[in-house]
């Protein structure tokens, strides 16, 4: 399981002046021969939406680097500010991004480009983080607070079975996406010895669910421990198969 555990009393994340930070990089590379993932039929909306989108679940780039799985560095308690601003947006009936991660405390909003109602629905778990319905193009909701707890966020749209996404909340800003290449980075880490945590959601088909969606393995973790040094870039290197 992912060490995505909430801090205990005391452990809340302190912002401090980085000195002679250092960082963390690498790539997320498949290994083997990739699954054949089956296009999703749309359920609704196919006027708008189409009549398959391709799965998510498994995207490869150039050298079979892994797009869209998440690096987090754990237990960093003080350091660099967070401040991102999310935007997870629902364009032609999809998410934009499949997989989003940020720092608890972070400002998040859900959007709707669509001139289709969507239903943007997260659980963290089986608990409902958030429910929101999305009947008009450019509205938007703010998030922020639903994310207030560190883990992940599995996102559904309650109208369209095909549409699904992943937001990881971490304890730290020290959480980076991995990008088309599979490449990944993440700057301004105190000098120290941490567990490195490589999260992918699961790409293996494993049939649908009662309403028909597709159901895909048990995410994926691999932690490694790696030492940063001051000013100095550590080089980390995942594999998934
Ligand atoms: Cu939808």
């Amino acid at each position: 399981m992912l060490a995505l555990t909430a801090p205990g009393p005391g452990a809340a994340y302190e912002v401090v002046t980085v000195v002679d930070g250092g960082a963390v990089a690498g790539t997320l590379k498949f290994v083997g021969t990739p699954p054949k993932l089956d296009p999703i039929p749309v359920n609704k909306n196919r006027d708008v939406c189409g009549e398959t989108h391709p799965s998510e679940a498994l995207v490869l780039g150039p050298d079979h680097g892994v797009k869209g799985g998440v690096v987090l560095i754990e237990g960093v308690t003080r350091g660099k500010a967070g401040g991102g601003d999310v935007i997870l947006d629902n364009r032609k009936c999809l998410f934009i991004a499949h997989v989003t991660a940020l720092s608890r405390g972070d400002r998040a909003h859900v959007k709707n480009s669509d001139t289709v109602l969507h239903n943007t629905h997260g659980f963290l778990g089986r608990t409902t983080v958030f429910n929101l319905a999305l009947p008009n193009k450019g509205q938007v909701i703010d998030i922020t607070r639903r994310l207030s707890k560190p883990g992940v966020v599995h996102v559904l749209c309650d109208a369209h079975t095909h549409m699904s996404a992943w937001i990881l909340v971490h304890d730290s800003p020290y959480v980076a996406v991995t990008d088309e290449r599979g490449a990944f980075r993440i700057t301004d880490v105190p000098p120290g010895t941490y567990k490195v945590t490589m999260w992918h959601a699961g790409f293996r088909p494993k049939g649908a669910d009662k309403d028909g969606r597709p159901v895909y393995d048990e995410p994926r973790t691999i932690t490694k421990e790696v030492t940063i040094a001051p000013r100095a870039v550590a080089t980390v290197e995942f594999e998934l198969r």
